[in-house]
């Protein structure tokens, strides 16, 4: 029985040193980086602040140290991926990203701070498939170099500052499904292959042409567009484009989401009858004429904005009733007159209808069969003469202020006639989350056929919550708000069972930027910009080292030792004099150039006070004086908080400011309000306090 027992033992010895051998080669294999990409990396390197904490060991093997970020190609190790989204960095990129040449996927998105001209060199990279660089500070032209990318996919420039023409160049990019240049500073036409060589109608298989807010400019030739076209999504909104909308539009057998909405175009709306699968249809804005569109056949509409434009006058649309899917229609200022017709009130999925300012004559009768989901009609300033309600509509969405029947007196004080309640409810946080180190990105959607996105939340949010789960347990919140151009929902995620994120956990977990989470259609195209995130916090971490050293001081004593403590504060010194805005601050910088001894006030930036007060909107300002002004906030965790700002290059010194920390954050007493910490930042001075009722408050901080 023994004796068995060690025979069997023996092969599973011999499998086990088989399987570790194996492993150690696989190691070795994966160990040694390829040394022109590790010396690229480290080049790279050199112009950026704030890279991820595993970059900054000293160590010539990205790949097999396992830098956050990096992936590699076992066989060769050559660096295949560098993805660095949401990291904070600051620089420049060098054109040693062009030594990266195995690089299949190169995404630097919501580094606000990473800019500067973009380098040519990235036409180097030939190999790669994704290209993301959302939502940084990238400036100057947009190279022609990438033209070159034969094999790119995904091409993502959208927000930032570029300027000039979109290179003709990027025609060559034949296997592009997405488009983005939204949201720079481009100007120009759109080029084509007939009069540049190369142009925007040679990409048949992109799938999304994003180039709104831009100043793009001049008109659009018919032949940019064709029935070999693969476009969903063609966002031209927000430029000053002129001339006629191209009928060659009209082809895109597959396109869903059409934007023209805010520019110059002028003429008549060619027919689009066979776009079946468009959802969206955005003509808002121009100076568009002649007959109002004939949507009929369009069987696919959500969403409708024909406003502001100046079509013919006429009478009700047949298609307004044959739209089975309208969620959304929105047609302010065209001219429309007659009577609403019962059946518009009954389509089973409408939202919103937003006719005002026309020309809407006869009675009101929306019959009694109304659409549960109907919440806002807004009919103010036709000549509607009179209404009949039933009880199933809720009056308070129904507008009629500006109507002949307004006159009358029975009527004229009721919610129909009074515009009390033209803003649209404010939008709650759904399942808001509270936590320390939040991690905040907003996901903006450019075009839902919906026009009230709160009933969708609870499956949002459940679909989100599971794209992230299954990467890092946490608790998700969401925040929806509506600018005035686009649908913004913040999310909001609260770590479980540590106190932040780590750097592979924002890289991995929270990367929306190649749309790993897939909306339904009427979502619309997305992108994110992840919020600066505190992966460790400076402040504390620059007491935590003044602490342990000052400590070491005392244990260790004097002496023999003396000379080692000696090295460790020289070091210390150096560690607080990088972390410390106070360094180079004030006329005596001897005298205030260390951080202020705080007992538990912490280091706001800029951007977070930005954020919790509006961007300083006036609205949130409650106090003002000499000194400067009072705002009230609220923090991303949720605390209120009230923040005195002194007025740029007011008396106050940095000695004095850093006193006043001081002083205020060891001080707790009952009539004092407390402060939260401080922020000293581009100039700004500002103290952070809790907030407590407005009148002692004003009272507690300056009388
Ligand atoms: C569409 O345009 C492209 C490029 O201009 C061209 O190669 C293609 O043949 C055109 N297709 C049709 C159906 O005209
Ligand atoms: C439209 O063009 C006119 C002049 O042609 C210009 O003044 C106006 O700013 C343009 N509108 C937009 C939205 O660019
Ligand atoms: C739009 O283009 C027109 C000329 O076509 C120009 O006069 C106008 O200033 C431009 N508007 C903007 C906002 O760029
Ligand atoms: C729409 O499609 C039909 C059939 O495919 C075609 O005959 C017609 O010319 C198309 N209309 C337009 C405006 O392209
Ligand atoms: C709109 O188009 C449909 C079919 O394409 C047609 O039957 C209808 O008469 C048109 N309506 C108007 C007002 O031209
Ligand atoms: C139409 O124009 C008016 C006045 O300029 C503006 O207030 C309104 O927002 C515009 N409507 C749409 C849907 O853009
Ligand atoms: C409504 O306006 C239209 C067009 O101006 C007109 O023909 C019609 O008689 C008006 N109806 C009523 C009831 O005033
Ligand atoms: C959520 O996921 C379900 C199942 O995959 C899908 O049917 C639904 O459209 C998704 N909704 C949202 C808002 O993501
Ligand atoms: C980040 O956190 C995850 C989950 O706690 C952990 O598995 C991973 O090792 C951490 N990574 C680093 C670099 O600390
Ligand atoms: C570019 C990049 O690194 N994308 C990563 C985003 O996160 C997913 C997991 O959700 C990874 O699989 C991707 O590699």
């Amino acid at each position: 029985m023994a004796k068995g027992e060690r025979e069997g033992r023996l092969p599973l010895l011999l499998l086990l040193l088989l399987v570790l051998c194996l492993l150690a080669q696989s190691r070795i294999a994966a160990a040694a980086t390829h040394p022109q990409d590790a010396a690229a990396l480290k080049s790279l390197m050199r112009k950026w602040s704030n890279v991820p904490a595993s970059w900054r060991k000293k160590s010539n093997d990205p790949c097999g140290d396992k830098w956050d970020g990096i992936e590699c190609n076992g066989a060769n190790s050559r660096v295949t991926s560098l993805n660095l989204f949401g990291m904070n960095m600051k620089g420049t990129l060098s054109d040693d990203i062009g030594s990266l040449t195995e690089l299949r996927v190169l995404d630097l998105s919501s580094n606000k701070d990473l800019g500067g001209p973009l380098t040519p060199a990235i036409g180097k990279l030939i190999q790669l498939i994704n290209l993301a660089l959302i939502g940084c500070s990238f400036s100057g032209s947009v190279p022609s170099e990438l033209g070159n990318l034969a094999q790119l996919e995904f091409f993502g420039l959208n927000s930032n500052q570029f300027t000039g023409r979109i290179p003709p160049s990027l025609g060559k990019l034949s296997k592009v499904k997405w488009l983005d240049l939204a949201d720079n500073k481009l100007t120009g036409l759109l080029p084509n292959s007939r009069d540049n060589g190369a142009g925007l109608d040679q990409l048949l298989n992109a799938e999304h042409f994003h180039l709104n807010q831009n100043s793009l400019e001049g008109p659009i030739p018919e032949y940019m567009f064709n029935s070999s076209m693969h476009l969903k999504h063609i966002l031209l909104d927000r430029n000053n484009f002129s001339g006629t909308i191209p009928s060659s539009i009209g082809v895109i057998p597959t396109l869903e989401v059409l934007r023209l909405n805010n520019n110059n175009f002028t003429g008549r709306v060619p027919a689009m009858n066979n776009l079946t699968k468009l959802h969206v249809l955005m003509l808002s804005n121009n100076k568009l004429s002649g007959p109002m569109p004939n949507l009929t056949d369009m069987e696919g509409l959500g969403n409708v904005d024909l406003s502001n434009n100046s079509f013919t006058p006429s009478g009700v649309p047949s298609w307004f009733t044959e739209l089975p899917g309208l969620m959304t229609l929105t047609m302010q200022s065209v001219g429309i007159s007659g009577k609403l017709p019962q059946k518009l009130f009954g389509l089973r999925a409408l939202q919103h209808v937003i006719l005002n300012d026309n020309e809407l004559n006869d009675t009101l009768d929306m019959g009694n069969n109304i659409n549960d989901g109907l919440d806002l009609v807004d009919l103010r300033n036709n000549k509607i003469t009179s209404v009949t309600v039933y009880s199933s509509l809720d009056s308070k969405l129904l507008k009629l202020e500006g109507n002949p029947l307004c006159t009358d007196s029975l009527l004229s004080n009721t919610l129909l006639c009074t515009d009390q309640l033209t803003e649209f409810p404010t939008m709650l946080p759904f399942s808001d989350v509270q936590c320390p180190h939040p991690f905040v990105e907003t996901i903006f959607f450019r075009s839902p056929s919906f026009g009230d996105v709160r009933k969708f939340l609870p499956e949002l949010h459940d679909n989100l919550s599971r794209t992230v789960s299954s990467c890092t347990p946490n608790k998700l919140g969401l925040i929806p708000y509506i600018d005035d151009v686009y649908l913004k929902v913040d999310i909001k995620a609260c770590p479980v069972k540590q106190k932040r994120f780590n750097y592979s956990q924002v890289l991995n977990c929270f990367n929306l930027t190649l749309q790993t989470y897939k909306p339904p259609e009427n979502f619309g195209p997305y992108y994110v910009k992840s919020h600066p995130y505190p992966f460790h916090d400076k402040a504390s971490r620059a007491i935590l080292i003044g602490v342990v050293t000052g400590s070491v001081l005392l244990v260790v004593g004097l002496a023999l030792i003396g000379l080692y403590a000696l090295r460790q504060k020289k070091r210390a010194k150096k560690l607080v004099s990088q972390n410390n805005p106070f360094a180079s601050w004030g006329s005596t910088p001897e005298d205030i150039g260390e951080a202020p001894k705080l007992k538990s006030a912490r280091a706001f930036t800029l951007e977070e006070l930005k954020l919790s007060t509006n961007d300083f909107k006036q609205i949130n300002a409650i106090g003002e004086g000499g000194y400067g002004t009072v705002y009230r906030g609220k923090l991303l965790d949720g605390q209120l908080i009230a923040i005195k700002r002194s007025k740029q290059g007011s008396m106050q010194g940095g000695l004095e400011f850093k006193t006043e920390i001081e002083l205020l954050s060891r001080v707790h007493h009952n009539n004092l309000v407390g402060l939260v910490g401080f922020c000293f930042e581009k100039g700004e001075k500002m103290l952070v306090y809790e907030f407590i009722s407005n009148g002692t408050l004003s009272e507690a901080l300056y009388v």
